[in-house]
């Protein structure tokens, strides 16, 4: 009889073979029709459900307040860079990347041209050797938008064992570790971060429970005390938020939730949304026909060891 060859790749989510493209099974058609929005294709996509509108406007919600935070932070400052050193848009966005072949054919050339500088903006931006040659989208990590993941897993964790808010400081404190999802470089109490005050007001007047949501809120009003910089950032809210939808939608059981944060599906949605400003800072510099950028020598301190 017939032997039927192995398939080389199994796909869950999208299929496009028949006369209509279904996301999750769902034809686009009726996506439209019941107006899921961008927020019903990353539900579909992402966790194989359609999840409830006020879970879906929050995808949204958050794809809008994450998408850009002005050309000084390091992401957006590589894409600005790489595109005046006159590569393409990819290049622009994933930054960095083909940088590196610059770097590598012509092995170095100062600390003042492109290449070099992605890679020293994104070291400064807490990363890895690495990631922070591959630089671009790669400079999201812990200390710039991408500590979702792991304050999602600290605020859980430490909500599920009843520690107490305080607790939790003192703990994170004597282990010399940085409380993830806590701080910000120029947002504090005294100048409020409005996108952490919309996302906190849509999830406190939608959601169905926010435990994890009110212990990070609480570390917060103790972190606060110590400096008036250790807000719950975007980060923080984000994170504890979803935790929460996991917990809370009735759509995902325990280990389904467990599974999704350590995947890495929390930070896809910073991810997500910022690329939208990278792509932004990208068309902004072609349209203003930016020059190659040099960073100036007398912002650069020459420190060679055998001088
Ligand atoms: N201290 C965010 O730091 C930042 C502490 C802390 C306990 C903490 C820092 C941090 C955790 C990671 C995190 C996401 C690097 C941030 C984002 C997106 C963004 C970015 C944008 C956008 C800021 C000074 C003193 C020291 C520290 C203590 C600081 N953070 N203690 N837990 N979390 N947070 N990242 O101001 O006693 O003086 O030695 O790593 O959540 O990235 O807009 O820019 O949309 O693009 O540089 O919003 O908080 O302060 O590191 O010099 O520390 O505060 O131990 O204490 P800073 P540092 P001491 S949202």
């Amino acid at each position: 009889g017939l032997i039927r060859k192995p398939a080389a790749f199994i796909s869950t989510i999208c299929d496009e073979r028949g006369q209509e493209l279904s996301y999750c099974g769902v034809p686009i058609s009726q996506i439209l029709e019941k107006q899921l929005g961008v927020g019903g294709a990353i539900s579909l996509l992402w966790f194989q459900r359609e999840l409830p509108e006020w879970a879906c406007k929050f995808f949204e919600l958050v794809l809008i307040v994450t998408a850009d935070h002005g050309p000084a932070v390091s992401g957006a400052h590589n894409t600005m860079v790489t595109a005046r050193a006159g590569k393409d848009l990819i290049s622009s966005v994933v930054s960095g990347l083909l940088t590196i072949l610059v770097l590598i054919v012509t092995a170095d050339h100062g600390p003042a041209v492109s290449g070099a500088h992605n890679t020293m903006v994104t070291a400064r931006a807490g990363k890895d050797l690495i990631s922070s040659v591959v630089s671009g989208l790669l400079t999201i990590g812990d200390r710039f938008g991408g500590a979702l993941d792991r304050a999602a897993a600290d605020f859980c964790a430490a909500h599920d064992r009843g520690q107490h808010p305080q607790e939790f400081v003192n703990e994170k404190r004597a282990k010399g570790e940085l409380i993830m999802g806590i701080g910000h470089r120029v947002k504090s109490i005294n100048n409020p971060d409005s996108r952490v005050r919309e996302l906190k007001a849509y999830v406190t007047s939608r959601w169905p429970a926010w435990p994890v949501t009110r212990y990070a809120l609480d570390v917060e009003a103790i972190t606060t005390r110590k400096k008036p910089n250790l807000i719950l950032n975007v980060d923080g809210i984000v994170a504890a938020a979803m935790v929460d939808l996991f917990r809370h939608c009735q759509l995902f059981t325990q280990e389904e939730g467990n599974n999704y944060i350590n995947m890495g599906s929390i930070n896809a949605l910073f991810v997500l949304g910022r690329t939208i400003g990278l792509v932004g800072h990208y068309l902004d510099q072609k349209r203003m026909k930016q020059p190659l950028y040099r960073h100036p020598w007398d912002d650069i301190t020459y420190m060679s060891p055998m001088n």
